[in-house]
């Protein structure tokens, strides 16, 4: 029996690529919603956004950190004003200091100014889960009020028993630093997790849209008659 496919990845398979911004200034209109995902240079972004999507190739995932250094915007359907965004990844050793304060300011300032912005997925490799990179992106998020939703990529790499573990001592390390986030497991490799995050982010994005009670229409119907 083939299980009905869940509303928010039935829209996010439907993605496409919309363009890269190198700065806020050059980012699309900032109307309708948006979902960013951040986290460190090889936590897995890419891949989590080609599993929501169902496509190998839509945001670009590679073996050598720092791959995505622009902001890359997936719309979820044409004309649609949800997307999906790729932020550059951060911490990642081998590049410049300059080009890391680039970086830096450009991902404060897209954090900081964009309206649109609704929820920020914080992907952390389970096994190295809220480094003072993740905690700079906490404290921004809470400063402007914005909803974050952790999500520890790579759980194929631990067993069941290990990674509840380290679901729940992040759940604890959250609280003691004051932080009000959410948090679950996620792997792209055994594609798990992907409900239970397609869940946030319909709940972000406002998916499937709020149905007009039937009653209300027959009122409307009503009035102009
Ligand atoms: N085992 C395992 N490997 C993964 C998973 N997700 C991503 N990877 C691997 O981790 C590496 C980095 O993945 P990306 O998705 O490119 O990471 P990113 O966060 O987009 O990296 P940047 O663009 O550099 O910031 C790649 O070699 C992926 O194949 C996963 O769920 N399990
Ligand atoms: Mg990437």
């Amino acid at each position: 029996m083939s299980q009905a496919l869940h509303p928010v990845l039935a829209l996010t398979g439907r993605a496409s690529f919309q363009i890269s911004s190198p700065t806020l200034a050059l980012c699309p209109p900032d109307t309708g919603l948006e979902v960013a995902f951040a986290g460190r240079s090889n936590a897995g972004k890419s891949s989590c956004i080609n599993t929501l999507a169902r496509q190998k190739q839509l945001a670009r995932a590679s073996k050598t950190p720092g791959r995505t250094q622009l902001i890359n915007f997936f719309t979820l359907e044409e004309g649609d004003q949800r997307r999906l965004v790729d932020l550059p990844g951060y911490g990642y050793a081998r590049v410049s200091h300059e080009t890391k304060d680039e970086w830096q300011r450009h991902l404060g300032e897209y954090l900081q100014g964009r309206g649109s912005l609704s929820g920020l997925v914080l992907l952390m490799d389970i096994r190295h889960p809220l480094t003072d990179f993740d905690q700079n992106m906490l404290s921004w998020a809470a400063r402007r009020n914005l909803a974050v939703h952790c999500v520890l990529t790579k759980s194929d790499k631990l067993n069941r028993g290990p990674g509840m573990n380290a679901l729940q001592a992040v759940k604890k390390d959250l609280k003691t630093l004051g932080f009000n986030a959410s948090v679950q497991l996620f792997s792209s490799l055994k594609v798990t997790g992907l409900e239970e995050l397609a869940d946030k982010l319909g709940e972000w994005l406002q998916y499937p849209p709020p149905e007009v009670p039937g009653d209300l229409t027959v009122e409307a119907k009503a009035r102009q008659a």
